[in-house]
């Protein structure tokens, strides 16, 4: 008999430190209160597979740590049907469950690739798999419902909208992470896949949990290297930590690989060479990993090598992929993410939002049959706001996948809080009306609206080494949401959410309801400080894609052209008078977008080009709106923290703190976007904020007015990332200095705002004194405490602000602080704003 009592091989215990490792499977004790008097388990787990690379022995494994975390009950785990007589969980596929176990299956006939039967009745417990990673997200399921403290009886079928639901990583293979926010890779480390891949396990856990079947582990911009031997059983041995989850590994190919790597002379997709060359790549890497998901692939986009350079098509590029992985149940992704850098601004005519429909609608039907194109949900690049891609609607003959951005590249860099499921729901319920029928972007991308094989999903999540994989505790609802969605895309973000959040912070009532409160409103107040109007995220796009530079968008070739003036913002891409964008969907949905009357006012910026005096439906200005809207998104976000801290006494001190943190810092972020923004636009359409705030400071000293000792002034750019336009500096980097000032404010109890730069390539040291009385010390080191892309400037990136809470202050005190310059960072500071209770500036 084969009986095993549960030390366990991954961490499913709750961590005495919570430091975000398990995320939403941290299984936590229930609270007594929330446990049924009536609560019966079955007597024993019976997990129908003895083979441990098996999801379903995987899911025994779960099951008893599971339970026995939240329950503290230990369940005896079997693999045998007649080891064991009694209630159980029993865990199989449908075949196993009618062949060992004389199962009635005729529920489980109606289970799709990877579907599940969840029956609890009366204490005992049948999970059903289609397929043995079915049996494993039925089992999951059981085990989020315990969690959750819901226990009632369930009799249901659970089948995946889509096949395909997997994940990419921008990992590069010397560890590094294109726009990772969480540390270095736990696939990649010195070019080569590290010899310790318990992360990559527990990464796996994490995704078979939401239903996630597939992955692609190195970046898009790929490494021809990867496909050296040794590399090629690296691959292996990740591949063989994420089975046992069901989880299937794949890579993004380079497409000059046969060149650079292989010495050919040519990379061109229809020589000889070239397909022999892939061929037995191909097949080595199927040797070791015969399970591969297939091949991701970016091409002729951004200096990518692809089959352009020989004037051979992007399908005649997928398909030399498409037939190597054929013979071994392959599938190649096939990036639609192509269009030309290098486009005229002052060509009123071009359009980067065109081009993935110019590159693509031609060669629909020419992609071989495991092919899928993966479009992203916009035309142009994860921005707070776009309209789904005109892409969806226009190869129907082609199989779809959608891309979605988990790790939030635009949207602060899981420095900042934005719930991004709501905006991902607002693509996916999208109705594109292709032939006049509905065609919702997920109807396109489960392959039902065109009646096409494959399709699905492709997240970009890139975790790092991070215990809390993204870099932020809460930034983990988006990448729970995204799997849940994928499998299911009609749920409602909302209740995923909470979903998550009882998982990961428990059922508290108050707990849930700041959680959600903050999470919801997280989103819309982002665009709100960050680019309103359809108008994109207004950040620095030629650098880290962080903080504010509207000017970056435009007058270069990149195409996120915003066309502001003096007089006007907003791209015109009507056919009529504009870049003809709009003409790419179908007649009704192009018919909506072409009108400024009916198109909707949160994409007005995205297809039109008003005056800044353009009346709203609101009634207010397009200026007045941009104004108010930053404004009010500031404002929102100063309640973040506030909102957090009333969870002081029911969240654990690790992750409370670290939530707090961010959340202060990005209270403060926010009011560098509105200032930035609105001055921006106030310098260059010259018309006043209606209410009086742009420019007006009435609660700030600036910097530059203070009695200053080693200090000088300097300009920052973009200019407006600095309040009245100016900081000071300390005069070199090996010296001290110091900035002072009288506070002119009637005496009262005050919280003082220090607005700084914090740069990479240096950790200045400050000191504030309230009349010789130190108040606070801090360093300029953000660098370690936060993982977005830090700049080496003065600019928006850097520019933050730290607060210190309930001063009392006396009319006439002195505020001095103190600046000690470390490497290149030279102690800069902004301004101090001394605000009374309730004040935002
Ligand atoms: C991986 C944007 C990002 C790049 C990314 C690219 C892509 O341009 O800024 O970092 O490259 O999209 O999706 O290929």
């Amino acid at each position: 008999m084969r009986v095993s009592w549960g030390l366990l091989a991954f961490p499913a215990a709750v961590s005495a430190i919570e430091n975000g490792i398990n995320s939403w499977l941290r299984y936590a004790p229930l609270p007594n209160d929330q446990r049924p008097s009536n609560l019966r388990l079955p007597g024993a787990i019976m997990a129908l597979s003895s083979n441990k690379t098996s999801p379903i022995y995987t899911a025994g494994q779960e099951l008893q740590a599971g339970i026995k975390s939240i329950l503290n009950q230990t369940l005896p785990l079997y693999h045998e049907p007649d080891e064991y007589i009694g209630s159980t969980i029993l865990v199989a596929t449908t075949g196993d469950f009618n062949g060992r176990q004389k199962g009635d299956v005729e529920a489980a006939a109606t289970l799709a690739d990877d579907g599940y039967l969840l029956r609890i009745r009366a204490g005992n417990v049948v999970i059903l798999g289609q397929t043995e990673r079915g049996a494993l997200y039925g089992a999951f399921d059981y085990l989020s419902r315990i969690a959750q403290g819901r226990f009632s009886d369930a009799d249901l079928v659970s089948n995946p909208d889509a096949p395909i639901r997997w994940v990419n990583q921008w990992d590069n293979m010397d560890g590094s992470i294109e726009r990772g926010f969480a540390g270095p890779s736990i696939f990649f480390s010195n070019n080569a896949i590290p010899k310790n891949l318990n992360r990559v396990s527990q990464y796996a856990r994490l995704l078979a949990s939401i239903g996630i079947n597939g992955i692609i582990v190195n970046n898009v911009n790929a490494n021809a290297n990867l496909l050296t031997n040794a590399n090629i059983d690296g691959l292996g041995r990740i591949a063989d930590a994420m089975r046992p989850y069901g989880v299937q590994v794949g890579i993004s190919l380079n497409f000059a690989s046969p060149q650079t790597l292989g010495g050919l002379a040519t990379f061109d997709p229809l020589d000889q060479s070239v397909i022999s060359w892939w061929t037995d790549k191909t097949n080595r890497l199927y040797k070791r990993i015969p399970d591969m998901a297939g091949y991701l692939v970016k091409a002729n986009s951004e200096g990518q090598p692809g089959p352009l350079t020989y004037n051979r098509t992007l399908a005649d590029g997928a398909n030399l992929f498409a037939k190597a992985v054929q013979p071994h149940g392959g599938i190649v992704m096939f990036r639609a993410f192509v269009y030309d850098n290098h486009i005229n601004p002052a060509d009123l005519k071009a359009d980067r939002g065109k081009h993935a429909v110019e590159f693509f609608k031609g060669l629909d039907g020419q992609f071989l049959d495991n092919v899928v194109v993966q479009i992203k949900y916009g035309p142009i690049d994860f921005q707070v706001r776009e309209p789904a891609s005109p892409l969806f609607a226009n190869i129907p003959q082609t199989n779809t996948a959608i891309e979605l951005q988990i790790t939030q590249e635009y949207l602060g860099q899981q420095s900042h809080l934005v719930y991004v499921a709501p905006l991902w729901k607002t693509i996916l319920d999208f109705d594109l009306r292709a032939d006049d029928q509905p065609s919702r972007v997920r109807d396109v991308v489960a392959g039902r609206r065109f009646s096409n094989k494959r399709g699905g999903y492709a997240g970009v999540v890139n975790v790092g080494t991070n215990t809390t994989w993204l870099g932020s505790h809460l930034a983990m609802s988006n990448l729970y949401a995204y799997g849940r969605l994928a499998w299911d895309p009609t749920q409602d973000p909302q209740a995923l959410l909470e979903d998550w959040t009882r998982l990961t912070f428990g059922s508290d009532p108050l707990v849930l309801g700041v959680i959600t409160e903050i999470s919801m409103a997280s989103w819309p107040a982002y665009e709100n400080y960050t680019g309103n109007l359809g108008i994109q995220t207004l950040t620095d796009i030629l650098y880290t894609h962080y903080g504010p530079n509207p000017a970056s968008q435009d007058n270069n070739g990149w195409g996120q052209w915003t066309r502001a003036d003096h007089y006007g913002i907003g791209m015109d891409r009507t056919v009529s008078t504009g870049t003809g964008f709009s003409g790419q969907y179908p007649a009704e949905v192009a018919e909506k977008f072409e009108s400024i009357e009916t198109t909707p006012e949160e994409l007005i910026l995205w297809f039109h080009h008003v005056n800044y005096t353009h009346v709203l439906k609101s009634g207010k200005s397009v200026i007045q709106h941009f104004y108010d809207a930053h404004y009010a998104g500031a404002e929102t976000a100063q309640t973040f923290p506030i909102a957090w801290e009333s969870l002081r006494k029911k969240i654990d001190t690790e992750r409370f703190n670290d939530v707090l943190f961010r959340l202060r810092y990005q209270a403060g972020h926010s009011i560098v976007w509105r200032d930035s923004i609105c001055q921006f636009y106030y310098n260059l359409s010259g018309i006043p904020d209606g209410a009086g705030r742009v420019g007006r400071h009435e609660y700030r000293i600036e910097a530059e007015t203070m009695t200053l000792k080693n200090y000088k002034l300097t300009g920052v750019n973009p200019v407006e990332t600095a309040s009245n336009l100016t900081a000071v500096v300390l005069v070199s980097n090996n010296t001290s200095g110091e900035a002072t000032m009288k506070l002119n404010f009637d005496s009262g109890k005050y919280d003082i705002a220090i607005n700084y730069f914090d740069l990479i390539g240096g950790k200045a040291r400050y000191k504030a004194f309230l009349n010789g009385k130190l108040l606070l010390e801090w360093a300029g080191d953000l660098e370690d405490k936060l993982g977005h892309t830090f700049s080496t400037k003065l600019d928006g990136h850097s520019a933050t602000r730290v607060t210190i809470r309930d001063v009392q202050i006396q009319k006439g005190n002195v505020l001095k602080i103190t600046g000690l310059a470390d490497g290149n960072e030279l102690a800069p500071l902004d301004y101090v704003a001394i605000l009374p209770q309730g004040v935002v500036d």
